[in-house]
């Protein structure tokens, strides 16, 4: 399909058109999540700008020098029934953040500013969304990523995580967008998601700020994917019936379950490294008991060893004194010997 096919076929769709009707939805959600900062506001602002094809403008608020980055949930209307979601991005993969991402995703929690949560307060804010909870949302995850990260074995295995549990929330897989594909490892990491499961893939170099020239491939690549979208949905409208309330009330208790285990797990785990702590503690205190007898052992041998040499050293001066005094009176006595006696030999000689 040429551009303006591509083009006229996404401005042009209507879930009321799918063959079994609209089944309940008004509008196809696509949710974007991922990493912060990998180009999710960036890849929002390349779409409208490829489908108005009119002047570029940073819509989304992707980050610029003086700007930061996002923290609400802002929806971009693309067409009549296509919105895109900028959501939150994720700093790190621990259960707080994924239940917080499942929450938005499963379009849980309002539109608008988001707090990462401490603790169950996640489970409050679902509660009390309840009453604006939208069921006519067809809810499609995208996760973006950038290549020019690169993704580490035991990342791999959260992301893989959090893709799977997106497809099991939503009922769709999630499609894959990596950016800053011509400043990165576009194979590599392309290998990594494959090796993943997923098997749609699209990867582009974003239209920025700085660089927006107007590109045909590059334009036709966003335009495929959103097609590539609308295709799925039909697919999955067509296939398998829909019903939007019964959905959203199980992907409630789907993400509350995931929020109750991921609690559980945590609590679990507090309580493990509490007695790994204790463990190292009472090891520690050993080893400095150890240390302290061993030292004590030491010293006491030390001290013992230094009044044995006290000792020798004061029978050695004993013994001098005593040979002094022996040697003294021997010395006395020789000198006592009667003088006479010599002279009597002295006067024979004469
Ligand atoms: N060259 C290039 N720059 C990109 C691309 N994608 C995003 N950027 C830039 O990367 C920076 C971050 O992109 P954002 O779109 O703000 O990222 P984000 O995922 O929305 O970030 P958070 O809102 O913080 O989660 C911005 O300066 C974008 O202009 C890309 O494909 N190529
Ligand atoms: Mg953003």
């Amino acid at each position: 399909m040429d551009i303006e096919k591509l083009r006229s076929s996404i401005t042009s769709f209507s879930l009321d058109k799918c063959n079994k009707g609209n089944q309940g939805f008004s509008r196809i959600l696509i949710q974007l999540f991922g990493f912060l900062g990998h180009g999710k506001s960036a890849f929002i602002n390349t779409c409208i700008y490829v489908l108005e094809d009119g002047e570029y403008d940073n819509w989304a608020k992707a980050k610029e020098e003086d700007g930061g980055s996002t923290t609400e949930r802002i929806p971009y209307k693309l067409t009549q029934n296509i919105t895109l979601v900028d959501n939150r991005g994720l700093g790190k993969m621990d259960g707080y953040e994924t239940g917080e991402i499942f929450a938005q995703l499963g379009n849980l929690i309002p539109l608008g500013k988001v707090e990462w949560p401490k603790n169950f307060e996640l489970v409050d804010r679902i509660t009390s969304a309840e009453k604006t909870m939208t069921t006519s949302d067809f809810i499609f995850p995208v996760f973006v990523h950038s290549v020019q990260s690169t993704i580490e074995n035991e990342k791999q295995e959260d992301i893989k995580k959090v893709l799977q549990t997106s497809t099991r929330l939503t009922g769709v897989s999630p499609i894959v967008v990596l950016t800053h594909k011509s400043s990165g490892n576009l194979i590599d990491t392309e290998k990594v998601f494959r090796n993943m499961g997923v098997d749609k893939i699209f990867s582009f170099e974003n239209y920025t700020r700085e660089d927006h020239i107007k590109l045909r491939e590059k334009h036709k690549e966003v335009l495929k994917f959103l097609h590539e979208v609308i295709k799925d949905v039909r697919f999955r409208m067509e296939h398998q019936p829909q019903d939007p309330v019964k959905e959203i009330l199980e992907r409630k208790i789907f993400v509350m379950n995931y929020i109750y285990e991921c609690g559980l797990k945590a609590q679990q785990e507090k309580i493990l490294k509490q007695r790994a702590d204790k463990q190292v503690q009472l090891q520690k205190q050993k080893e400095k008991q150890e240390n302290e007898m061993r030292m004590q052992r030491e010293k006491e041998r030390h001290d013992r060893d230094m009044e044995l040499n006290r000792r020798k050293e004061e029978l050695e001066e004993e013994k001098k004194r005593q040979l002094k005094i022996q040697e003294d009176e021997l010395e006395k006595a020789k000198n006592k010997r009667p003088k006479n006696k010599k002279k009597k030999r002295c006067c024979n000689c004469f």
